[in-house]
């Protein structure tokens, strides 16, 4: 394929959600050129701001670029030889069930193959969990119970021709912001109604209809609430009830839960009852706040139950609809990557199945009984059971609850294998051997996103240093342990042939994952691979799944399952009396390894914070930017306090994306309760409890540099600028000389330094030059500094004759934080065109400015601008 620019571009998909979005690649010069692929049916061409910026995270001066042994560089013989060597020491001495993997929802499908194989089938243990059990798990653990299997059975049209489209716990508009734009283009044309179900106000609320800010927890109560309305209003499929069981088990249980408290309004809880039984197409989409419970499997299994009742499943418009997070969180239930998923949807505890896969595979027998789930995986590595642990593509020193607690036991563990493309993790840094993986554009392979549909990922940039794909390093480490016929791949596409061969297996046991149509694929089809959504077989392709009501249980039915409203597992006292909610912000992809690389999208949210209500703020004496100390029963955090009504009473939010590397304070995941779903294993990441006070610090700076800093006070949060870096900071300590301060802060013993410093009023303004050019500076005070942060970040490298000033020139205007980051619009500056040009749309926003007008994923926030501005000219 050419374009206006006559080299050819690659057709790949994008590493981060699982939207799963086609992007066209072409290298140019050191970095990659990314533009949406108009072709791909997940996207049509369009893309979210990370996606546009994955050109700026492609350099390599992050790069782990050779496998380290205890912190030093050896070659990848020795390296492999040691890890094969210590795992099979420790199965010798110890059995099969003292080693174990985590992975991760983001490793490709040959990779997660490769990583099963290796554990299932030859090692002889279930020890492989992965993130995904963070993630999807609950959703896995619903599917199976109601339908059998785990099968999501709609598909993205379905979006375009729903009437009424329900988010549950999902936060559409920043976490799958392509899906949402979708969705909002179908309400421009059909009028697509939208409830948002979410105990606080998101961005994903200001294109609906209705926003339900339901108790934490609470949404089994809702749901049943809505299935014993539909059943008094007549609304239910008789009809297709009869491919059911257990229909009257939960309505009894449905009955009997009306007065679980939701904090709904009666008024609100009927509105969204009628509305959802007036509407036949109706979607349900949900997501982290369904999931990450330890009621979460219920919560699934309530939505699912209405579904089911009503026969609003399968067809076009109707449906639950889990979207996945990760790029590969589906293709990773497909390969069995779960502790107690076997391949291809194949149960591990049926015998059938895993005779089935032992003689595919040729390999000693299965594990009969399932593994270790990520919590419980990580507590036996801190109990000393397991012996030896590889983690592959995923940071459980950050994103597990009680992180503390992992990092002790990772560090603990006798031998600790990291696969990462960076050494700069909370993670890679606990490794006694670090294995250096190639990164997305520099790999291939296959990974399926929300809907069922498999994509290419496809290499552009050549291996950098001795980095090498994540299943090769996995083969090489099977032949090294012995299994060398099993783990003799030349190539994915060698993989995905044996994977799609195996899932034929699996559909002559009537299983849903049946991709036997590739088995024969050539390694040129491999190459040309276009996406699409399974099964793939010689009489089907694709399709939606339970219309004609046949499901995947034994007897051919579905399961409706009695469910009942259960508190959140931690709860409030006097001591902790907040309730901690968790999750992600619009332009940081999780641990931050390669989005905080571009310098865009961290100028969206430059710092960690967390969301109070303006009453609880009032009442604890914090104030906005006052820095907030959050203790819970397991860590300690240091945050900036941002005042919101968007979060209830008693509710605080924060982002779980900051780590050692960018804000040791922020590591929010040291305050999260490692309390579990029963059923799914996954965690409770959304409802930990807390105490919140505001941390009085002895001094608080920010601070510009064009070279990286070595940070370490109290609190420190560091952020990419197009100039080098920003750094929001506050100490517990007074400092005598900051003008030293800042020379060993920014490692500039020599720099000519000019200085402000006003010892009285306990402030301090120091810029350090190199050559005239203004290298770093430094901005202290006794209260959180008021100066033009955005103006000051791009100082470093120009003579900023007027940095110490801390402000713009009175003719230069300040843009403020950037809103829009693909074409870098600040805050001020919409805000002054709102002003000055009338401006009443988003549209006509986008007309002046571009804002908006690119990924689209600043568009609810510029809508919430608008809505400001307007109110405030209203009021004055
Ligand atoms: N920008 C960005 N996008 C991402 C990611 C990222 O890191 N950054 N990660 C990807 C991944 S792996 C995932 S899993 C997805 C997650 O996507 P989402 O699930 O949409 O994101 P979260 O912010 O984790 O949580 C969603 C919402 O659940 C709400 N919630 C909390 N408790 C409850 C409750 O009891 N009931 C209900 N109904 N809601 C509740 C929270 O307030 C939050 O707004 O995002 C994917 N996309
Ligand atoms: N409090 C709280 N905690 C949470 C959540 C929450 O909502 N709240 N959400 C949970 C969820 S849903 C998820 S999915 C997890 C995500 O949490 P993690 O999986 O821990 O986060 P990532 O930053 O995506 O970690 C990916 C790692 O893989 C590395 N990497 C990138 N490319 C490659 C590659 O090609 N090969 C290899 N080997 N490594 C690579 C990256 O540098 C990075 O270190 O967090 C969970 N934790
Ligand atoms: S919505 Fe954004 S992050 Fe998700 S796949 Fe598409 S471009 Fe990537
Ligand atoms: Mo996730």
């Amino acid at each position: 394929m050419m374009d206006g620019n006559s080299l050819p571009e690659t057709r790949s998909t994008c590493p981060y959600c699982g939207v799963g979005c086609g992007v066209l690649l072409r290298p140019d010069g050191d970095g990659l050129a990314v533009r949406g692929d108009p072709e791909h049916p997940a996207n049509f061409g369009k893309l979210c701001s990370k996606g546009a910026a994955l050109g700026e995270t492609v350099g390599l001066e992050h790069r782990l670029l050779a496998p380290k042994m205890d912190g030093a560089e050896v070659g990848w013989d020795s390296a492999l030889q040691r890890v094969a060597e210590r795992f099979s020491r420790a199965i010798e001495e110890h059995g099969p069930d003292s080693v174990a993997f985590y992975v991760s929802g983001q490793l490709l499908t040959e990779d997660y193959y490769v990583a099963n194989k290796l554990m299932k089938g030859f090692i002889g243990s279930a020890n492989i969990d992965t993130n995904s059990r963070l993630c999807m798990a609950s959703s896995v653990a619903g599917h199976k119970r109601a339908f059998g299997s785990d099968t999501v059975p709609g598909t993205y049209e379905d979006l375009d021709e729903a009437d009424l489209v329900v988010l549950v716990g999902s936060n559409l508009a920043w976490c799958h912001p392509v899906l949402y734009r979708r969705l909002m283009a179908a309400r421009k044309t059909r009028g697509t109604r939208i409830v948002v179900i979410d105990p606080r106000r998101t961005a994903s609320c200001d294109g609906a209809d209705m926003h339900l800010a339901l108790q934490p927890g609470s949404d089994v109560a809702l749901f049943n609430r809505l299935l014993v309305t539909l059943y008094e209003g007549g609304a239910l499929d008789k009809a297709f009830i009869a491919h059911t069981n257990g229909f009257d088990e939960a309505l009894h249980a449905a009955q009997n839960d009306t007065a679980a408290p939701t904090g709904l309004t009666e008024t609100e809880i009927r509105a969204f009852c009628d509305l959802w039984m007036r509407t036949e197409k109706v979607v349900t989409i949900y997501s982290q706040g369904v999931n990450q419970s330890s009621s979460g499997s219920d919560k699934v299994n309530a939505i699912l139950n209405c579904h089911l009742a009503t026969g609003r499943i399968g067809r076009p418009g109707m449906g639950p609809l889990s979207v996945t997070g990760q790029p590969n969180a589906m293709g990773g239930r497909e390969v069995g990557g779960l502790a107690n998923m076997l391949a291809c949807h194949l149960d591990l505890e049926n015998a059938d199945h895993r005779a089935a896969v032992r003689g595919f595979w040729e390999s000693s027998p299965l594990p009969e009984t399932p593994g270790l789930k990520a919590v419980d995986m990580f507590r036996a590595v801190g109990d000393g059971r397991i012996k030896a642990l590889w983690v592959i593509h995923t940071n459980p020193a950050v994103s597990m609850p009680e992180a503390d607690a992992v990092c002790d036991a990772i560090a603990a563990c006798p031998f600790t294998v990291v696969s990462d493309i960076t050494a700069r993790t909370d993670t890679a840094r606990l490794a006694d051997v670090l294995l250096p993986a190639t990164a997305w554009g520099e790999k291939d392979g296959t990974v399926t996103n929300s809907d069922r549909t498999i994509s290419r990922q496809r290499a552009v940039l050549a291996a950098p240093g001795q980095a090498r794909p994540d299943w090769d390093i996995l083969a090489d480490v099977g032949r090294r342990m012995g299994f060398d016929k099993a783990f003799d791949y030349a190539s994915p596409a060698e993989i995905f042939r044996e994977y799609a061969a195996l899932s034929g297996l699996a559909g002559q046991f009537g299983r849903d994952f049946d991709i036997s149509g590739f088995a024969d694929i050539s390694d040129q089809g491999y190459a040309r691979f276009q996406p699409q959504r399974w099964p793939v077989t010689t009489t089907r392709k694709g399709g939606r799944f339970f219309a004609d009501g046949r499901f995947f249980h034994p007897d051919g039915r579905a399961r409706m399952v009695a469910v009942s409203w259960k508190p959140p597992a931690s709860k409030k006292s006097p001591r902790f009396p907040f309730r901690l909610n968790t999750g992600r912000v619009r332009d940081q992809w999780h641990t931050m390894t390669r989005t905080a690389l571009s310098p865009r999208l961290s100028g969206h949210l430059a710092e960690p914070f967390v969301d109070m209500h303006p009453e609880d703020a009032a009442r604890r004496n914090i104030a906005a930017s006052d820095l907030v100390q959050l203790v819970s029963p397991t860590g300690k955090c240091i945050l900036r306090a941002r005042i919101t009504p968007a979060v209830q009473i008693g509710q605080l939010f924060a982002p779980m994306h900051w780590t050692a590397e960018t804000a040791p304070s922020a590591r929010i995941d040291t305050l999260v309760a490692a309390e579990t779903d029963p059923v799914s294993g996954q965690p409770e990441s959304k409802a930990s409890v807390v105490d919140a006070t505001r941390f009085d610090a002895a001094w608080y700076g920010f601070a510009v540099s064009s070279d990286p800093m070595t940070l370490d006070c109290a609190y420190w949060a560091l952020a990419r600028t197009s100039r080098g870096y920003r750094a929001e900071l506050a100490g517990d300590r007074p400092v005598d000389d900051w003008e030293a301060e800042a020379r060993r802060l920014f490692s500039a013993p020599e720099a000519e330094a000019c200085s402000i410093i006003d010892a009285k009023r306990g402030s301090a303004r120091v810029a350090l030059y190199r050559d005239g050019i203004l290298a770093h500076a430094l901005f202290v005070a006794p209260r959180p500094v008021a100066v033009m942060r955005d103006y000051l970040a791009d100082m470093p490298g120009t003579e900023a004759a007027n940095a110490l000033s801390g402000r713009p020139p009175a003719d230069m205007p300040d843009p403020g934080p950037v809103l829009c980051s693909c074409f870098g619009v600040g805050v001020n500056t919409i805000v002054d065109a709102i002003g000055t040009k009338g401006l009443m749309t988003v549209e006509s926003i986008g007309e002046v400015l571009a804002a908006g007008t690119n990924c689209g994923s600043c568009r609810p926030e510029i809508a919430e601008l608008l809505k400001m501005v307007h109110s405030r000219e209203a009021a004055e």
